[in-house]
């Protein structure tokens, strides 16, 4: 079935070496076509909701149908049935690389998928071929799993920082593929087939088979784990959000209070503001716009804080900012940024006219740094002393009286 003129640069066998190796290369193929086969019904079936499961699929039909045309070159004339099985291995990698791609929900980029394996398969077949360019053909086609092999390497591994925990280890698999095809398009001439393009061998046939079904398994049960890992990361997300404003909730913040007590002592200030006589704009404009002004003063503490500090929904109108190496005057004026943009904001909404506005209590750690529950209770404190003092104003643990009203 195989002849080493079968086919230049693609799986070329000579029967005899595997006989005496006992390694019969169609029934190896035969495997491979059927693991990639049950792999493709598995992800088909076992994933029936996941959005991109035809992108989790593809790569393992493109290579079972590469395979079983390897396997059976002869339903097509001459070289064309191996050469056809070479493009639909090509393509099973430019799919695998689309399947990463589908994960982070990005279209294909049909140009960069098809174009190059379609270009290969034209000059295996007008140029390569007729010329006996053995070399240049297997080098072109190594190449290409070389390509395909980096562009999902690298689309991983610019998100490993902040993506899931396996996606480090997808990408290094990837890497390593990308650098053994690299290394086997340099060497091509002297490589055996299917390696490269020299007189086969049967280490190099057994070498590429389990290269192949060991990046495929991996690959595989590595973006299975990334999926899990990511719906059990939004799980926790949507426990530890409040989903109404999508800020951090009391429980997130009593967890974030441990972290922070082990991580040891560290300055910081916290604001707890609650927006004043909110009964009051629930009673007279009801409790869906009730429910904006509750957005909105999510929306501008977001904007009024900086990156690294934490906002909290801890009750119904009521929010904890958490502001790490922050001392007192710094964190009354951020309090005094929050309050005079809601005020400003509160003024009108949803065109109707509320003057809304907030109350702050700041508290800082002076001389030694207690944990930040003993803050949020100062700070409480404090925002009592406001209301008292009449409203719309902030008043922080460094002095005994409101720091401005009013303004
Ligand atoms: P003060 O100025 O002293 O804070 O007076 P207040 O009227 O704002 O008093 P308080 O803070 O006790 O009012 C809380 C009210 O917020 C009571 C509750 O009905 C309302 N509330 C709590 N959660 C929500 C919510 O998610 N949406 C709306 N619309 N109202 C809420
Ligand atoms: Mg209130
Ligand atoms: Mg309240």
């Amino acid at each position: 079935m195989f002849s080493e003129t079968a086919c230049p640069g693609i799986l070329v066998c000579r029967p005899q070496v595997f006989a005496a190796a006992m390694v019969d290369v169609p029934t190896l193929l035969g495997y491979t076509t059927v693991l990639l086969l049950c792999l493709s019904l598995l992800v088909l079936v076992a994933r029936p909701r996941a959005g991109n499961r035809l992108w989790l699929a593809m790569p393992f039909l493109a290579g079972a149908c590469g395979c079983g045309l390897l396997i059976q070159p002869q339903a097509f004339p001459g070289r064309l049935g191996l050469q056809l099985g070479a493009f639909c291995i090509t393509l099973a990698y430019a799919f695998g690389w689309q399947a990463i791609r589908a994960f982070y929900e990005r279209p294909p980029k049909w140009g960069w998928l098809l174009l190059p394996g379609l270009l290969w398969l034209g000059l295996a077949i007008a140029v390569f071929g007729r010329y006996g360019w053995t070399t240049a053909n297997a080098s072109l086609r190594v190449g290409l799993v070389c390509l395909y092999s980096a562009l999902p390497a690298w689309e991983l591994w610019r998100r490993r920082k902040g993506g899931v925990p396996s996606t480090g280890l997808l990408s290094l698999v990837f890497w390593v593929a990308a650098a053994l095809a690299a290394l086997a398009a340099v060497l091509a001439h002297w490589l055996p087939q299917p390696l490269g393009a020299a007189p086969t061998q049967t280490w190099a046939v057994v070498f590429y088979n389990v290269r192949i079904l060991l990046h495929v398994l991996l690959a595989s049960a590595l973006l299975v784990a990334m999926h899990k890992e990511r719906e059990a990361l939004r799980y926790y997300d949507d426990s530890v959000r409040d989903p109404m404003t999508g800020l951090y909730n009391r429980r997130f913040f009593q967890q974030r209070a441990e972290e922070w007590r082990d991580r040891g002592a560290r300055r910081r200030s916290v604001l707890f503001f609650d927006i004043d006589h909110f009964k009051r704009i629930n009673d007279r404009h009801g409790h869906r716009l009730g429910d904006a002004v509750i957005v909105l003063a999510a929306q501008v503490a977001r904007r009024s804080l900086r990156k690294g500090d934490w906002i909290f929904r801890f009750g119904g109108e009521e929010f904890v900012c958490v502001l790490p190496d922050t001392d007192l005057a710094q964190a009354c004026a951020l309090a005094e940024r929050l309050r005079l943009a809601f005020m400003a904001q509160a003024r009108e909404v949803e065109g109707r006219r509320l003057d809304a506005t907030i109350s702050i209590g700041v508290a800082t750690s002076i001389g030694g740094i207690p944990p930040v529950e003993a803050l949020v209770a100062q700070a409480d404190r404090m925002l009592y002393r406001a209301k008292a003092a009449g409203r719309n104003r902030t008043v922080s643990s460094g002095d005994d009286h409101p720091l401005r009203a009013d303004s």
